[in-house]
């Protein structure tokens, strides 16, 4: 559509949806007739492709996160139609941004839920017949303020100016049956729209809802509030997404949420096969890959063994061996209380007929180890079903083709290590997949910028096929190129302090150096390691130990999840070292601190293009990956960071000089963690250690008489029942952290040499593009 199309578009849709026009529209109003004119303006092609792709080889994504971000900005701009959307917004005064306000789909937690959306839009982008199957929750990731220093969480009512960018399909609902009663599964699908209108792909995201109605029945027992109370209890499955990153809770309403997208979509996909190939199964896998974002859907293995048995008539065998070949598994973290193990006791009261199926499965899995010769000592140690507990994991390996780690590091780690055992009987089924981030949202979008320099330097391809940014490699000797780089980076942090100042209050100058750390929450990501670094570099401003030091801006995000007290203490901490660094006089003009509050993947589009440095600080090995890392990097910033996750194959690419790398290698810590004494072996010996941690405890600050900071500073030196002293190691790299961040802050002083690292960072990211991940996933998992 040109522009003058999709104008009267949004008039007759403001016309017709609210009854008003351009000039005195809402920016919800707007926004919504905004999107039904690109949704109209699709959907021939939305259609096609969904043809297209259904007469081949086709793969499914199944995930219970999809970090989607807000739609509007990203559709207008892959549609090819955001500059005519700016050129009428400007022609009738107003501001596009005005549209932020509306919605931002924030289905998912952190990684995890980001890396599937950013694997969709690839997909979508380059042709691959990829569709997503998750949850539409009622409530996103919870909205963060901040309230003295202390993280306060409200509910993320995304749905708030209804639901434009999806399309409900009452014809393609089906029913999810529990023990204590069924459930309707209502799809509403998302369109993905590829870059350039390449094809449009599906998100399907199921609600739950009653199945009756409203009981008539009981309402005329005089029992009105029992028969609303089935529909709010069906209605509660899709409510919330659970907001813990990391930790596993095992909660009742958790597991529902899981076999109810996944009963859901599995019925989805045997509907569409008997449609398209009819009653006969054996093609089953050879049309479709199925694959499992982490464990979470892990119950769709024993689900379509369960239809292929009670439904289509087959015997067990045949039906896990087609499972086994559907069926791939991506695992994203090492983290032991991450791992999921559902209590047996749950499966048997909840989904009976799944426990059966998994019962089968692991007797089977008993046989064919005793065949390959496994010692029966190993076959009882790798039960799925172990005692009480059913091992998600292992029967995610067990009943997939494939198991994928996400960087190489980590996939070594699996192998070496947390898996080793299933690595001994099934090598063959092991991959590594390194992680990638869509260059459309998190260059192209973001910063327009950065994007019309590059474009003019090497022609307009590179957005699609992001290995072509090593063309950029030639400019680096060239001062006016990396000149037009610095003022490009200022631009960017002049628009961050503008958004900071009307979102915080807080005013921040462009000059400073900024230096960035946002992701979730976490004591593995050690955000309050470098909450430390900052009071060292407090202390050494205030002896007049830097001179000449660059003035630094450290900006923080993360979100804790509500249930994690010490994640929640160190929100505490970071903001009680801002208040005291913002407010002293003799250091407030060479540091600053900041926690922006509501980090989010909005937030992260304005923080990421006007970093400096980029934080990736955790303790080696326990990162699976990280994608943050990636997004800097193609933004022009240079990381500091541990030997950890994706920083491994960064420092690769790159190059050791472009980096500022420090701390214990995985290695290191292996041989540290047996005899760790942090107390006497550091913190009594070391004084620089002892002031900063004492900081925790010596009265320097206040946690509101909460015990917070004492627990923290417990938790370092003295450790707890559950576990030892200083389990993240951050005694360890302290010191070390320090320096290298001290070098990296002066090495900024020489404008040029630092802006050739960020320039060579920038032309060395094309492996981190998730188009080269998405079509590693099509090739060597899916074969498509
Ligand atoms: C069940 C509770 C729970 C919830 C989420 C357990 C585990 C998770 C995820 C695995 C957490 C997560 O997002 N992991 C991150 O995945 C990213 C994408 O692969 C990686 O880049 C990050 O390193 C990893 O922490």
């Amino acid at each position: 559509m040109d522009k003058n199309q999709f104008m009267a578009r949004i008039q007759e849709n403001l016309l017709t949806d609210s009854r008003t026009d351009i000039k005195s529209a809402a920016p919800y109003e707007l926004h919504n007739a905004v999107a039904r004119a690109v949704m109209s303006d699709i959907a021939a092609e939305w259609n096609e492709s969904e043809k297209r792709h259904n007469s081949r080889r086709r793969a499914y994504y199944l995930s219970a996160e999809f970090l989607m971000g807000r739609a509007v900005y990203n559709n207008l701009y892959c549609a090819g139609v955001l500059d005519q959307a700016k050129e009428i917004f400007s022609e009738n005064g107003i501001d596009i941004n005005c549209m932020e306000e509306t919605e931002d789909a924030a289905l998912g937690n952190g990684g995890l839920g980001r890396l599937a959306a950013c694997f969709l839009d690839s997909a979508a982008a380059h042709d691959i017949p990829l569709n997503g199957y998750g949850i539409r929750y009622r409530y996103g990731l919870f909205r963060q303020s901040i309230s003295n220093g202390f993280q306060c969480e409200s509910a993320d009512n995304w749905l708030e100016h209804g639901d434009a960018w999806s399309v409900r399909s009452e014809k393609d609902a089906v029913t999810v049956e529990f023990a204590d009663g069924a459930v309707r599964a209502v799809p509403y699908d998302m369109p993905i729209i590829g870059y350039d209108r390449k094809s449009v792909n599906t998100l399907r995201l199921w609600q739950a809802e009653s199945m009756g109605g409203f009981d008539f029945g009981r309402f005329d027992d005089q029992k009105y509030l029992e028969a609303s109370e089935e529909d709010i209890l069906a209605e509660s499955i899709s409510d919330v997404l659970y907001p813990n990153d990391n930790t596993e809770q095992g909660r009742l309403l958790r597991l529902k949420q899981q076999y109810f997208f996944v009963s859901a979509s599995i019925q989805d996909i045997v509907r569409r096969y008997k449609k398209s190939y009819g009653s006969d199964f054996s093609s089953f896998a050879k049309m479709y890959a199925v694959q499992l974002n982490d464990t979470h859907p892990t119950v769709a293995i024993p689900e379509l063994v369960r239809i292929l048995m009670f439904r289509e008539g087959m015997s067990f065998n045949d039906a896990f061996e087609i499972a086994r070949k559907t069926f791939d598994y991506t695992n994203h973290t090492v983290m032991g209380e991450a791992l999921e193990k559902w209590d047996v006791k749950l499966f048997k009261r909840l989904i009976p007929t799944i426990y059966e199926i998994i019962t089968l499965i692991d007797a089977k899995r008993e046989k064919e180890f005793a065949e390959k010769g496994v010692d029966s000592a190993k076959i009882s140690s790798m039960a799925i079903i172990d005692g009480n507990l059913i091992h998600m994991a292992r029967m995610a390996i067990y009943g997939s083709s494939h198991i994928n780690g996400v960087a190489a590091l980590h996939t070594d780690i699996l192998k070496n290590d947390v898996l080793k055992d299933w690595y001994a009987i099934y090598p063959e089924r092991f991959q590594n997949k390194t992680n990638g981030i869509t260059p459309r949202r998190w260059i192209g979008l973001c910063n327009p910028e950065l994007s019309s320099l590059i474009t003019e330097k090497i022609g307009d391809g590179w957005i699609t096929d992001l290995d072509r940014l090593s063309e950029l490699k030639k400019f680096v000797d060239d001062p006016s190129v990396i000149d037009r780089f610095n003022e490009i980076k200022r631009i960017k942090k002049q628009q961050l302090c503008d958004y900071i100042k009307e979102h915080e209050h807080f005013e921040l100058s462009p000059d400073f150096i900024f230096d960035i750390q946002v992701k979730r929450l976490h004591e593995y990501k050690r955000q309050l390691l470098n909450a430390f670094s900052i009071m060292d570099l407090y202390f050494k401003v205030k002896e007049h130990k830097l001179p000449d030091l660059q003035p630094t801006a450290f900006i923080f995000g993360a979100k804790a999840a509500p249930a994690y007290r010490r994640a929640k203490g160190i929100i505490k901490y970071i903001n009680e070292v801002a208040k005291l660094v913002n407010n002293d006089p003799d250091v407030n003009g060479k540091l600053r601190v900041i926690f922006v509050s509501n980090y989010n993947v909005s937030y992260a589009e304005k923080l990421i293009p006007a970093a400096d440095i980029s934080e990736q600080i955790s303790t080696a090995g326990l990162e699976a990956s990280g994608t943050g890392n990636m997004k800097f990097m193609l933004n022009g910033a240079v990381t500091l960071g541990t030997y950890d996750g994706a920083n491994v194959e960064i420092v690769e690419e790159a190059g050791w000089e472009n980096e500022y790398i420090f701390g214990a290698r995985v290695e290191e810590l292996a041989k540290i963690r047996p005899n760790y004494r942090p107390k006497e072996k550091i913190y009594y010996t070391n004084e620089r250690v002892k002031r900063v941690v004492n900081t925790l405890v010596d009265g320097t600050f206040n946690d509101g008489d909460t015990g917070m900071f004492g627990e923290l500073f417990n938790s370092l030196i003295n450790g707890a029942s559950w576990h030892k002293p200083d389990n993240y190691f951050l005694l360890t790299d302290l010191e070390g952290y320090v320096d290298t961040k001290l070098r990296a802050l002066y090495d900024y002083k020489n404008r040029n040499m630092f802006g050739k690292k960020c320039w060579m960072n920038i032309a060395n990211s094309g492996k981190f593009s998730s188009d080269r991940t998405v079509k590693q996933y099509a090739e060597e998992l899916w074969e498509l």
